[in-house]
């Protein structure tokens, strides 16, 4: 069995700061369970332009207020505790948070954790395949 806290990612090579976001890895493909599964820190005031191609992503939120719009069809969600948004069209997209928001985040594929977003907001998929 796997017990971990959130507390044990801090300041380790688990924690991955962006410029508009913290991501901290709670389970990663190495931990064998076909996700992974991240607690991840979305600042207030910032807006960020994702597009997971090469992996499905579920992201529930456990505290704060902003909003999400889908780029294809214009659409905006908003977003408060207690929404998840699931990106099974791989969703191109864009996320703004109007207060710091905690959000749990799952991907299929798992990530590895070495992954940076691309040009597209993107990771790739080979590293996400161990
Ligand atoms: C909500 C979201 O997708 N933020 C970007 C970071 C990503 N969730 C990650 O790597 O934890």
């Amino acid at each position: 069995m796997i017990v971990r806290h959130l507390k044990d990612t801090y300041g380790t090579d688990r924690e991955v700061h962006a410029e508009n976001w913290i991501s901290r890895r709670l389970l990663l493909a190495d931990d064998k369970m076909g996700f992974s599964m991240h607690e991840t820190l979305i600042k207030a005031g910032t807006s960020t332009e994702m597009h997971y191609m090469n992996h499905l992503e579920a992201v529930y939120c456990i505290a704060g207020r902003g909003e999400i719009k889908t780029l294809a069809d214009g659409k905006v969600y908003p977003i408060e505790t207690g929404t998840i948004y699931a990106l099974d069209q791989h969703d191109h997209h864009v996320l703004t948070g109007f207060e710091d928001m905690r959000m749990v985040c799952v991907f299929n594929p798992p990530v590895t954790g070495r992954e940076v977003h691309d040009e597209h907001g993107a990771y790739p998929a080979a590293a996400a395949v161990e």
